[in-house]
């Protein structure tokens, strides 16, 4: 059964970190009920649902996928960019330890936010960020090399993580939102999508994805594909650079 693993938000999470926006409002009371709903959906699908020990002190702690990153067996604890985010690294690297994988761990100078870690098949793409620098890159070649997957770096300037630019559908296709791409021929098949929050899906399984309500258009486009498409309403997170990628760890059998 795939597991999935998330973390409620904080109270605190209209102070998160930004970037590329500026700050608005954000409602904690609306961002738990979309994130019960987001949780709801894996469940619904037979996800065995792990939840991370909250952390009420870290504003951005609710973004799990920044803080591990699961290859196969091995789990790869990250060190994040933002200095303000470290606070929440004790909790996940425990929530890992009792998941049964093996563990490793990026660490200084090394930096690695798991939000810039796309995988398709082997190949791991890695988004030189402000977030990821070159050791954080280069520790992660270290480890994965070995293990048969091949770690691809690419430039992203234009967004906070690489997956906030790019994500990828089930046949590997990658999709973004053109004008916050650095470089789409960094990636073999590029389909370009109209709209910004458009361009973060998760797979569900080889014929669903999982993305934002806010991307209409989009969603009618990966339905022509054939796709099944589910969609859940993240503004709250979005309003804090998230998306729906950033919200969970899944780890698949
Ligand atoms: C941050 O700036 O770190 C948070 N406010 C948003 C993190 C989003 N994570 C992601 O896209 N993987």
């Amino acid at each position: 059964m795939p597991r999935l693993l998330v973390r409620r938000p904080s109270p605190l999470l209209a102070e998160g970190e930004l970037t590329h926006l500026d700050r608005v409002p954000v409602d904690a009371d609306v961002a738990l009920a979309q994130w019960r709903g987001y949780v709801d959906v894996f469940r619904s699908r037979g996800w065995d649902v792990v939840e991370i020990e909250p952390a009420d002190a870290q504003p951005d702690g609710v973004f799990v996928e920044d803080a591990v990153v699961v290859f196969g067996d091995l789990a790869v604890l990250c060190r994040a960019g933002a200095e303000s985010r470290r606070g929440e690294a004790p909790t996940v690297a425990a929530a890992v330890a009792a998941s049964g994988l093996e563990v490793a761990e990026i660490v200084a100078p090394g930096t690695l936010d798991g939000g810039d870690v796309l995988k398709i098949g082997r190949t791991v793409y890695v988004g030189a960020s402000s977030r990821t620098n070159a050791e954080g890159i280069a520790q992660l070649r270290a480890l994965l090399s070995p293990r048969g997957w091949d770690v691809v770096d690419v430039p992203v300037t234009k967004v906070l993580h690489l997956k906030s630019g790019v994500t990828a559908l089930p046949d590997g296709t990658v999709v973004g939102y053109a004008p916050l791409v650095d470089d789409p021929a960094c990636f073999p098949v590029f389909a370009p999508v109209p709209e910004e929050h458009g361009t973060a899906v998760v797979v569900l399984d080889e014929a669903t994805v999982l993305m934002s309500s806010d991307a209409p258009e989009t969603a009618a486009a990966y339905r022509q594909r054939g796709l099944e498409v589910v969609t859940v309403d993240v503004s709250e997170f979005e309003k804090l650079e998230g998306c729906v990628t950033c919200l969970s760890v899944r780890v698949r059998d």
